[in-house]
């Protein structure tokens, strides 16, 4: 295969050019010949021209060379335009075959067709399949498929496609085929293929209406065992859609692969799944509770595409948020419904803030349907899917829970099998929901996290109380001048003196820059509690004191604003000790005692709750983030937190400590709190602090309890840290998965030494950049760690730009994803931010710089 990479004119696209395809290929057939160093693919498409216009066909291809071009059997004219394709054909239907030969063992990218652990395997979105064969590569081109698969039968005996399995047979030479064909047209993102050595964890789902589904779970042999968790969720995924969404599966099978090597998480593929196996693989020894959590979620998430990204895919690529944001909300949606909803709301808020927030306050920040890309890989991004799924969830809260399903019935029953748009999703909201979205739809076009501050001034004499909200929002790079946004805030008053509520929740709607909200009747001094359930993907800002936070901490019914109190009140402590020196630790340390000794409080959503905020979230609230300020205020408030508390935390570790291991919302939940316990009572200096961590590391029967005890002895200076990674390495060395583990938490860890040790690592004969997993590992896990990774004489900064150059040879795509960190350099102060720009700098100049690359860099330094 070519791999021409071409930076020297990056192409901008624009939303505002799109325009309808030339021509449609309603059918394709595809027979590929697979063999790991030359594989033949042959593709006979059936083509019609749409509308009326003279322009040739132009078939998308990346690194493709045509070994024969065919127009109805006859050898044609065409001609290399780049990369494309271009035949100039006369009629208004016409069948044309190409044939090209690719070698998936070469292929590092992981697009396309590739070779990962001895299998054969697919990754099409965004635009890999241009790397498999020619053809008009953008989701609005929607065709009927029909796949052959040739391989040798002992190597590759499993042999799997979308859709329906249609015939199969052997032939004399050893080798084997499969023929599956897709009823259901679809875009070439879509496609996937498989062909492995593989074993299947098999059932059956009946759907409501009576159908049974064979499902199927393919993973090597030796992993079988590991499966029984993903394809549990994944039954419990189909049923809950068919309930809350009414939406029923539609092929006769629904077959799901892990792959080792994997760029992202998982992809929806129609009937064939492909999923990075760390969203599969799960038994207790091996994964921890977020593992399995995390599993559930990104199995129901491929699972639910089939509706929304399938059936109804996006009309381009600046529409992804359309199918992403929405599946993201859908798969919220379910794990909320499968424990703690309180807790998933928290956890999912956290991730909000700590990958959505910064981008957009950042060089990359983009609209949740952006207006241009130089390299659509690039935004697939934390605000595309997590913001984006922040924009459904306001429209649910907008239309009310009825509403919003009748909405999103007449969403899939009207966009059905065809490519839409946001605009498409918005409007059916509007109709159905019979509201006005106008103002709204800027949530799609403005990039940037409103600002919103609240101001609540009561009149004890007229029992009057006055809330003035005002919202402002930054300018964000191509947008310097912001209009207002509509924030639908939930908004409850508490009285200061009796505790109870008086006024009652309403849901207020922020529209305009500044607006009043009167409360009447309100006797004695209220307590604002906003935002509730954070109904707003916003920043909130109020001048509530340390009392009524600690008062609401203890006291608001609702458990996200409850812990939010909480949040506030560590983040005013910690960033007033960051800036003088030295806070007032006691306001914290009683909220987190009146919290730990609640009886009516479950162990998860108290683990939750009595955790600090990172160490880069208390860096977003500043104007100059001062890493080594930030973690010793962070630390010493954690120690004190930990000897105030030192009796409680070792009750709650003991409480815990009896359990033995079962996958379920009370045990996980007691489970979180021992570990929240240990680090507490370890941050106590506590002679004995490191024992108890050595000795639950050495009796847990679960991995969240080897690995949360590994965490705190590797942050440690204890004898007993080199030891327990050592043991953990021996006891895990044949399974990448939890080798994954072991990097990234030495590359947390919170010592001294931690840059030294990353680089070390880096040269560990268990690393390797051609695996996406280990990278992440080691690089991005070390860059999110915010005191070693902007280590004051910019080593951290120049590993991982050594780190990133390197992959970038390799694998473009996951090089591009681990830049952001990099890219933040207006946040640091100006040494720290002139050897971040020097190492953008270097990486621009690299020669052969990936398009990739090039986009998140070049952004990031201007
Ligand atoms: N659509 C997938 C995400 C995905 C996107 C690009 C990929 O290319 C390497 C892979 C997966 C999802 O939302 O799960
Ligand atoms: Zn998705």
């Amino acid at each position: 295969m070519l791999d021409v990479q071409n930076t020297s004119q990056p192409v901008v696209t624009r939303r505002a050019d799109y325009t309808a395809p030339a021509w449609l290929v309603p059918e394709i057939a595809l027979d590929f010949d697979l063999d790991p160093r030359r594989t033949r693919v042959r593709a006979r498409l059936n083509v019609a021209r749409n509308g009326a216009h003279d322009a040739p066909l132009r078939l998308d291809g990346d690194g493709l060379a045509p070994l024969a071009v065919r127009v109805d059997g006859v050898d044609a004219d065409w001609r290399m335009d780049g990369a494309t394709l271009e035949i100039a054909l006369s009629g208004d239907a016409h069948e044309v075959e190409t044939e090209v030969e690719i070698a998936p063992e070469r292929n590092t990218q992981l697009m396309g067709l590739y070779a990962s652990g001895g299998n054969l395997c697919t990754q099409c979105e965004a635009e890999g399949f241009r790397r498999i064969t020619f053809f008009p590569d953008r989701p609005d081109v929607l065709t009927r498929y029909q796949v052959k698969l040739t391989a040798e039968k002992a190597r590759y005996p499993v042999l799997l496609a979308n859709g329906d399995p249609v015939a199969s047979g052997d032939l004399d030479d050893g080798r084997h085929w499969a023929e599956w064909h897709d009823p259901f047209p679809k875009p070439c993102y879509l496609f996937a293929l498989i062909a492995g050595d593989l074993a299947a964890n098999r059932d059956t789902f009946t759907t409501r209406s009576g159908r049974d589904v064979e499902v199927a779970i393919w993973v090597r042999e030796r992993d079988l065992a590991k499966t029984d968790h993903a394809l549990h969720a994944l039954k419990t995924a189909m049923a809950w859609d068919e309930r809350v969404y009414g939406r029923e599966y539609d092929l006769d099978v629904f077959n799901i692969v892990a792959v080792d090597d994997f760029n992202f998480g998982a992809m929806e593929n129609k009937g064939l799944n492909i999923f990075n196996s760390r969203y599969i693989l799960a038994d207790p020894d091996t994964a921890t509770d977020h593992d399995y959590d995390a599993i559930a979620a990104v199995v129901a998430h491929e699972y639910f595409h089939n509706w929304s990204g399938n059936r109804i895919t996006c009309r381009d690529w600046f529409q992804l948020s359309l199918k992403e944001g929405f599946t993201v909300y859908r798969d919220q949606k379910f794990s909320a419904d499968q424990g703690s909803a309180a807790v998933k709301r928290i956890e999912d808020v956290r991730t909000l803030r700590a990958a959505q927030f910064p981008e957009d306050a950042g060089p990359l920040a983009h609209p949740v349907r952006p207006d241009s890309y130089i390299e659509i890989s690039n935004f697939y991004t934390a605000t595309i899917y997590n913001k984006g799924a922040e924009l459904i969830g306001m429209m649910a809260t907008i239309l009310g829970a009825e509403k919003f399903r009748r909405a999103t019935d007449l969403y899939f029953d009207r966009f059905d099998g065809t490519a839409a748009t946001c605009e498409d999703f918005v409007s059916c909201m509007e109709e159905a929901g019979e509201v006005d979205l106008t103002r709204f739809r800027r949530w799609y076009s403005q990039a940037g996290t409103p600002r919103v501050t609240a101001r609540l001034v009561h009149e004890a004499g007229s029992g009057r109380a006055m809330l003035t909200l005002r919202q402002t929002m930054a300018p964000t790079p191509g947008q310097p001048v912001k209009e207002p946004m509509v924030v639908p805030l939930t908004v409850k008053l508490f009285g200061a003196d009796s505790g109870r509520e008086v006024a009652p929740e309403q849901l207020v709607l922020l529209s305009e820059p500044e607006s009043e909200i009167a409360f009447e009747s309100v006797g004695e001094r209220p307590i604002l509690s906003i935002n509730r359930g954070f109904s707003a993907p916003v920043v909130v800002e109020t001048d509530r004191s340390a009392a009524d936070l600690g008062f609401l901490s203890g006291h608001d019914d609702d458990p996200f604003a409850r812990y939010e109190a909480m949040q506030q009140l560590m983040l005013d402590t910690l960033v007033s000790s960051v800036q003088r020196g030295r806070g007032d630790h006691a306001p914290v340390i009683d909220a987190v005692r009146q919290t730990l000794l609640d009886g009516d409080l479950d162990s998860a959503f108290i683990a939750e709750a009595v955790l600090l905020p990172s160490d880069s979230f208390i860096g977003d609230q500043m104007a100059v983030v001062d890493p080594d300020a930030i973690f010793r205020a962070r630390e010493a408030l954690r120690r004190d937190l930990g000897r105030e508390l030192e009796g409680e935390w070792r009750e709650a570790y003991e409480a815990a400590l009896a359990n033995r291991f079962e996958y379920s919302p009370a045990a996980k939940g007691a489970r979180r709190l021992k570990n929240v316990a240990l680090g507490y009572i370890n941050a106590s200096g506590a002679p004995d602090a490191a024992s108890l961590a050595f000795v639950q590391f050495e009796q847990a029967d679960n991995m969240t309890d080897r690995q949360g005890a590994l965490a705190t002895l590797a942050s440690g200076t204890s004898d007993k840290r080199v030891a327990a990674l050592d043991i953990f390495y021996n006891r895990y060395s044949d399974n990448a998965l939890v080798l994954d583990k072991w990097f990234a938490t030495q590359a947390l860890s919170s010592r001294d030494d931690t840059a030294q040790a990353v680089e070390e690592l880096s040269r560990h004969k268990d690393f390797t950049l051609a695996n996406p997993n280990r990278a992440r590992s080691l690089i991005g896990a070390f860059a999110m760690n915010q005191r070693a990774f902007h280590d004051a004489a910019g080593r951290g900064y120049r590993f991982v730009a050594d780190q990133l150059i390197a992959l970038d040879k390799l694998n473009p795509q996951t090089a591009a994803k681990l830049l952001p960190p990099l890219g933040r350099w207006r946040r640091f102060d100006k040494d720290r931010a002139a050897l971040m720009r020097a190492e953008l700098e270097r990486i621009v100049a690299t020669p052969g710089l990936s398009k990739d690359m090039f986009e998140q860099a070049s952004k990031s330094l201007d």
